[in-house]
Formats: structure tokens, C-alpha cells, sequence
């Protein structure tokens, strides 16, 4: 345990007196009465001001030559990774993810600063021939402007990284919503970023607020043409509404929203990789990633014999303390614990439960074998596995963020495939098979933006686009140079030096062919 660190916003470089919207309390979900975070919250004007400082600033950084801002981006990735246990300590104190799992997220912002310095000296343009003589094309990136990004707390590094890094390496200036739960990490990563990149005040600026003040703050920015993109890693509900909101701004939305999963176990599946997949997929980071496994649709030649073994491999993992080497730890905070006791309530009558000695809660009265440190000081589920779920149970049609896996049953890969799909949301996707055809057809047909072939549907590499389609998202990716479209307009320029005035599409000279001709 340490003190509580003091948070508060930082806009243009300084942090904000008060608490216009009063203070909240990050706790460690492992040991609640660890307070990590005493975070002084925004209201909605402070969103404004910090909307206002990021347009201030926007000129002066876009004109700073973008290998320069490489060159920050490199110094933020090397401070980054000098700090790396640091940062990853204080994530797994914060959201209770495995200490282990923290240092790969750490290694994911990393990753994210060494994909883009480079890109400091590309952001290539391309010149394109003119249909006119003494005429020349040209195209340029240029940066958007001021982005808003809005952030959960799942990965209160990684993902931020995924936004923030190309968003300042493209010219563009930032203000970050950062989830409330996870304010100690991110005014962590806020400040390596700024210390490191040396970045001058109001390029990066953080502002903590609850979703209300952010959302009407939003609204306001962007009524007073202060915020020119929106980045948004969260619940498709409130994606939908940030996409009306930017919508109605003729502005689109970068949404990266849930996922209900799918992971097809074929009959030619290797079933101790499946397993071992399904294990890590469903219940690593306790099932709150947004690319966490939500059912598993096996085919019914090797249900039972899958069913047993991933029932306990479940049983057998260990659950508890995130310092130690367990599977998973706590749930983020308590408003996901209370959210998943909902998701629970979705169990049927026949549906079947296995994976463990309880379900909801671990506590002294409703414990789990094998826990590792004492369940009651923090927010522990048990693993819980459904078997029997099909289309028209919520449990099958909703993401349940949280330590549960669905399992049901299909006949042909058709029938695979239109389960996979059926719940219409679209991020990512497995499938066990040795069968390249199987996994091709597979590929064509499923909608998810991301599919894995005999892996996880979670821990994609953090330089292949990264997004989804329907409910999981408007179709926006981010990562590796597809997030530069995000980030940038692209602006296309005619330059003619005929010195007279040649129209388009009229004074073009056009050669005679001899269509006529055969030989
Ligand atoms: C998320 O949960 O929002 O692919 C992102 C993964 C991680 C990112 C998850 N690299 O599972």
C-alpha cells in the first residue's frame, strides 16, 4: 500500500485549483481500503477551457516540423519504458489487473511510441500526375486540430497510447477524459508524456470529470468549434450517443466499443489449444477486455469433450491476488462488480453452470478453491461458464464484461457462422481448426474487424489495425498507419504553371485510337 496520490486536471501546462465538480476516491479493487487516487473532479466548462488551450496551442505544434515531433514521441517511448515496473504497478494497484499483464500493457505504449517516431519523418504525400501539361498534383496530411479523447480504464495506458501517440505525432493538440477509476495511472502516463516529449503547454492536457460533465462539456466545445475529432474507447450505448453528438457536427467518431466475441471450436480442433485459449480469452484480465471471449460455439461432435476439459481448466486456475500468479484478479471497480452481479441474473433454468465452487461473488461464505490471498478485502468473481446459451437469451446477445463464458453448439459452419454473428456486434473473432478452408470461409463471413486463427480473441499487436463493425464500432481502426486517417485530412493540391488557364475535364487532349482495327 502507499499514500493516495493528489489528481487533478492539467490544462495549458498547469494544474487546476478546486474542484468545480467535487472529489471522488480511486481504490485498489484488491484490497479496498487502499485508496490509490484522491482525484479533484471537472465540471462541464473546465472541458471547455482545456478544449480552448488544446486550439491555442494547435498552431504552433503543427508547425513544428513533424520529424521534431518524432523526436518527442521517441523520448516519450524511451521515459515510458525507463518507468515501465513503475507504471506497471501502479496499474495492476489500481485496476487489479495481473502484474504480468500490466507490464505488457506498458510494453503496448512502448510498442505504440516505436510504431510512430518514425512516422515523424514519413506522413508521406504523394505527387500525382496532372491530365494537363505544365500542371502538377499534389496530396498532403494535414492534422485535424483539437481531439477529445475519452478513455476507459480496462487499459488506462495501452489504449489512450493508441490515440494520443498518433494523434501529437500528426500535428493535432489533446485533451483526454480518462476513466475516474483509473485516475492515478493516467496522471502517471500524463506526466511522463509531457515531461518526456518536452511538449509545450496545452499539446496534451487532461481533464478528470464523470461521464455527465464530459458529455455535456463535449457538447459545448463542440458547439463553440473548439474539438474537431472525438476518440472514444467504451460501452456501445454511450458510443451511439457520441456518435450522434459528433454526427450532428458533420464530425465522425473514432468509436472502439464492446464485443460479444465469438470462438468456433471446429471438430478438427486442437482441444488443449482450445482450451487454453478459451481459458486465457474468457477470463484473463476477469473477462473486462473489450476483445474478451463472450461464447464458444463448438461443434456438437466435441461439446462434451471441450466442455469437460475447459470446465476444469477453470476450476483448476487461480483467482486472487493480482501480485501474484494467478489467471485473473479483482473486478476494475464496483461499478463493473455491481454490473456483472446484473449479468448474472441472466443465468436460466437451463442453462448449465460449471467452472467453479460458487458464482457472484468470492467471499468467506461463498468461497473459491484455490483462492489465492483474502477474497473478502476485495472485489472477486468467480469464473463462471454457461453452457446451453442460444440466440434470444441476453446472456448470448449482451457483452457481460466480467469472468463469463457462454458455450453453445452448431452443426455445420454455416450455422457457426451465423451464430458468431448474431448478436450484431463486430470487434473481434476465433476459430480452432487445422482446416485452412474451414478458416478461410470462416474469415469471409464473419463480421468482426479482427479474426484469429487457433489464438485468443484478445491480445491483438498493437500495429494491426485495431476496431470493429456494428455494435463494436463505426468501422474506424486504429493502430499501425491505419489510424493516420483518423488523426489527419487529407488536402489535395493543384499547382498549373502554363500560365494560362487550363479547364479541367475540358481542355484535355485526347489521342484517336483506331478501334476498328483488328489483326
Ligand atoms: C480493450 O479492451 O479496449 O487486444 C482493448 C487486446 C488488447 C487491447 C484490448 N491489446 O486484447
Amino acid at each position: 500500500m502507499g499514500s493516495p496520490r493528489s489528481v487533478s486536471s492539467v490544462i495549458a501546462g498547469r494544474p487546476v485549483a478546486g474542484e468545480p465538480a467535487g472529489r471522488i476516491r480511486s481504490a485498489n479493487p484488491a484490497r479496498l481500503d487502499d485508496v490509490v487516487a484522491d482525484v479533484a473532479l471537472g465540471d462541464a466548462g473546465l472541458l471547455v477551457t482545456a478544449a480552448r488551450a488544446a486550439r491555442d496551442a494547435q498552431r504552433a505544434w503543427a508547425d513544428t516540423p513533424a520529424p521534431v515531433r518524432g523526436r518527442a514521441i521517441a523520448h516519450i517511448g524511451r521515459l515510458v519504458e525507463d518507468n515501465k515496473e513503475a507504471l506497471a504497478r501502479l496499474v495492476t494497484r489500481e485496476i487489479g489487473k495481473p502484474y504480468p499483464e500490466a507490464l505488457g500493457e506498458v510494453q503496448e505504449v512502448i510498442d505504440t511510441c516505436d510504431f510512430f517516431l518514425g512516422e515523424g519523418r514519413r506522413l508521406y504525400g504523394q505527387t500525382v500526375p496532372s491530365e494537363m501539361p505544365d500542371k502538377q498534383l499534389f496530396t498532403f496530411r494535414n492534422p485535424v486540430g483539437v481531439v477529445t479523447v475519452i478513455t476507459a480504464g480496462n487499459f488506462p495506458v495501452a489504449v489512450p497510447s493508441w490515440y494520443i501517440v498518433p494523434a501529437l505525432l500528426c500535428g493535432n493538440t489533446v485533451v483526454w477524459k480518462p476513466a475516474e477509476y483509473s485516475a492515478a495511472a493516467s496522471a502517471a502516463f500524463h506526466e511522463l508524456f509531457c515531461r518526456g516529449g518536452g511538449l509545450p503547454p496545452g499539446v496534451f492536457n487532461v481533464v478528470h470529470a464523470d461521464g455527465a460533465a464530459t458529455f455535456a462539456g463535449l457538447e459545448q466545445a463542440l458547439d463553440a468549434g473548439l474539438v474537431d475529432k472525438v476518440g472514444f474507447t467504451g460501452s456501445s450505448e454511450v458510443g451511439a450517443r457520441i456518435g450522434e453528438l459528433t454526427g450532428r457536427h458533420l464530425q465522425s467518431a473514432c468509436l472502439e466499443l464492446g464485443g460479444k466475441n465469438p470462438m468456433v471450436v471446429t471438430a478438427r480442433a486442437d482441444l488443449d489449444l482450445a482450451v487454453e485459449g478459451a481459458l486465457f480469452a474468457g477470463f484473463g484480465t476477469a473477462g473486462q477486455r473489450c476483445t474478451s471471449l463472450g461464447t464458444v460455439i463448438c461443434h456438437e461432435s466435441v461439446h462434451d469433450e471441450f466442455l469437460t476439459r475447459f470446465a476444469e481448466a477453470t476450476a483448476a486456475a487461480a483467482v486472487g491476488d493480482p501480485f501474484a500468479d494467478v489467471l485473473y484478479g479483482p473486478m476494475l471497480d464496483a461499478r463493473f462488480a455491481d454490473r456483472f452481479d446484473k449479468y448474472l441474473g441472466w443465468i436460466g433454468p437451463r442453462h448449465k453452470v460449471l467452472g467453479s465452487t460458487g458464482t457472484g461473488r468470492i467471499t468467506a461464505a461463498n468461497p473459491r478453491a484455490g483462492f489465492v490471498g483474502d477474497p473478502e478485502a476485495g472485489l472477486f468473481y468467480h469464473p463462471t461458464i454457461v453452457d446451453g446459451v442460444r440466440p434470444g437469451d441476453e446472456i448470448f446477445d449482451h457483452e457481460t464484461f466480467g469472468p463469463l463464458v457462454g458455450v453453445t453448439t452448431y452443426q455445420t459452419l454455416d450455422e457457426a457462422i451465423e451464430l458468431a454473428n448474431a448478436p450484431g456486434y463486430g470487434l473481434s473473432s476465433a476459430i480452432y481448426t487445422d482446416d485452412a478452408k474451414e478458416a478461410l470461409t470462416f474469415r469471409r463471413g464473419i463480421s468482426a474487424g479482427m479474426v484469429s486463427v487457433n489464438n485468443s480473441t484478445s491480445g491483438a499487436e498493437a500495429h494491426l489495425p485495431f476496431g470493429g463493425n456494428g455494435k463494436s464500432g463505426n468501422g474506424s481502426r486504429q493502430s499501425g498507419v491505419w489510424v493516420l486517417d483518423q488523426f489527419t485530412r487529407w488536402q489535395a493540391l493543384n499547382w498549373d504553371y502554363s500560365g494560362r488557364l487550363q479547364k479541367a475535364q475540358m481542355d484535355v487532349v485526347e489521342l484517336t485510337p483506331d478501334p476498328g482495327f483488328r489483326l
